[in-house]
């Protein structure tokens, strides 16, 4: 195992980062990390070990001890330090993500940008990170609640946002005095280790934060495992989730599950139209349709259906496949092979459900697409609720439309999924926002707006299949992050009861 101090600049060669120090994989077990839009490998990737992941918990746990003692707003110093790099580095990081991850760079841009925002909300939080003092039931004595920090942190991220859901788990765990082994996700390694960097530079003390690359079933598997990490904050698939919810659920440790969506837009007789389909458009294929925000259904009331799908479909026709650095992509690559063979297979089984292909379909070959992984934008009509296309998460730009009669009905759609992530309503009446509000089984609700676009001070997450009724960002992310303890502090200088003395 090598080690070197410090990164070299342009290095395509990524190592591992445990206790401050940039290091190879046991064995030097390499994979590519290739980009999407033109096939070229960009970066080599170390493999990890069990043992590898061990060591970079035993950093993270030794480094805890003297962590969790630092006070909270020197540690948010150094947060302000991160956010002002991202900053800075706000265009190369984005082209880099693009170049890794395929998503174009106005949406790239934004990704970052959604990771400067949670660095200096967190750095506030430094400041903050209230408890409660409240009256105690006994006279002369005093009653407060306060966040401990937790332990080592076990951070499991997706490849979808790179840059953004990293920040969301990383930063409320490190500002609130925990440390952290991170795992991202094995096809966007390069932004993570930039993500790295940064806390170096920022001043972060060596073993905070570790980082490991390497494979959900054997990297991630030992973070699961490992008795020393108390928390596990994973995004990911539900089929993953359900992995991690047993394993890590096993050894009592508090875990944090961002699973999948099937979000929905309603848009009812009186919505603006050209509004909607802006939101739909948008949100359904931004991104080639890989957020957990995506909106994969449009449930259309009768009264504008056909005048809603013939404009959808025309607006999906324009749609510009390709390369997510050149200005006149609209929609980038998806993730690799895999993912455009999954999406197609979930095409053919909406044709052979009997739902109509109105655009689209087909993995994408002619010319320069042909290098990379490009899914053609696609739009069903016809679509029956109890398709599978309509009921399961396809994470490809590909959308179905489902006709309803009503608001109710509409209602009964919306929820009629075993996911609530992001649900999304055009509509003028008020009347009709307000049941909305009250009525649609999700985490996330828009109203006039498409079902993408989270803030990250409001807590973000979803009900029902979506997760384990965790809340990542805003002052959710400090509840999971931290422990409460609750402290009696008796000044009477007698003994005195609970519940028993008057
Ligand atoms: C995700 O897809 O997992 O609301 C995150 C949004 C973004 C975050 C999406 N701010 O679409």
């Amino acid at each position: 195992m090598g080690c070197r101090p410090r990164i070299p600049a342009g290095m395509v060669e990524l190592r591992n980062y445990i206790g401050g120090n940039w290091v190879d994989a046991e064995g030097n077990r390499r994979i590519d990390d290739v980009n999407p839009a033109t096939g070229e490998i960009i970066a080599s990737v170390p493999q990890s070990s069990a043992a590898d992941v061990a060591r970079a918990i035993d950093v993270a746990h030794k480094t805890f001890e003297h962590w969790r003692k630092v006070p909270a707003p020197k540690r948010a110093e150094i947060m302000y330090r991160v956010g002002t790099l991202l900053r800075e580095r706000k265009e190369d990081l984005a082209r880099k993500m693009t170049r890794e991850m395929g998503k174009v760079l106005v949406e790239a841009r934004g990704d970052v940008q959604e990771g400067i925002d949670m660095a200096f909300y967190m750095a506030g939080e430094g400041r903050r990170a209230f408890g409660h003092t409240t009256p105690s039931e006994l006279p002369n004595k005093f009653a407060m609640a306060v966040r401990d920090p937790i332990g080592v942190a076990g951070i499991i991220t997706p490849w979808n946002f790179p840059m953004a859901i990293p920040t969301w788990k990383t930063f409320p765990a490190i500002v609130l005095g925990n440390t952290v082994v991170f795992k991202p996700a094995t096809d966007t390694p390069m932004l993570a280790l930039e993500l790295v960097k940064i806390f170096e530079e920022a001043g972060l003390p060596p073993g905070v934060m570790n980082l490991v690359f390497g494979s959900g079933s054997v990297a991630g598997e030992v973070l699961l495992k490992d008795e020393r990490v108390r928390l596990i904050s994973f995004t990911g698939s539900n089929e993953v989730g359900r992995h991690v919810a047993s394993e890590a659920g096993l050894g009592l440790k508090r875990i944090s599950l961002e699973l999948g969506g099937k979000n929905a837009v309603i848009v009812m007789d009186d919505a603006d139209l050209d509004l909607a389909l802006d939101g739909i458009v948008w949100s359904a294929y931004g991104t080639s349709g890989q957020r957990c925000t995506a909106c994969s259904r449009v449930i259309a009331h009768e009264a504008i259906h056909d005048q809603l799908v013939e404009r959808l479909a025309a607006r999906v026709k324009t749609l510009r496949l390709g390369d997510g650095l050149l200005e006149t992509t609209d929609v980038g690559p998806v993730i690799n092979r895999g993912a455009a063979e999954s999406i197609d297979r979930y095409v053919e089984i909406g044709k052979a459900e009997g739902a109509q292909m109105v655009v689209g379909g087909g993995i994408a070959s002619e010319g320069d697409l042909a290098k990379g992984s490009f899914y053609r934008p696609t739009l069903f009509t016809g679509v029956r609720p109890d398709m599978r296309i309509a009921k399961e998460e396809i994470f490809g730009p590909v959308l179905s439309v489902i006709k309803v009669k009503d608001f109710d009905e509409a209602v009964r759609v919306n929820n009629g999924v075993t996911y609530g992530l992001s649900s999304s309503i055009f509509t003028q009446d008020v009347n009709r926002v307000f049941r909305a509000i009250r009525d649609l089984e999700s985490g996330l609700l828009y109203v006039n707006a498409g079902t993408t676009g989270a803030e990250i001070h409001l807590p973000f997450g979803g009900v029902k299949g979506t997760g384990n009724g965790h809340r990542e960002a805003g002052v959710a992310a400090l509840d999971f992050f931290s422990e409460w303890k609750s402290v009696y502090i008796d000044y009477s200088g007698q003994l005195q009861r609970a519940q028993i003395d008057a």
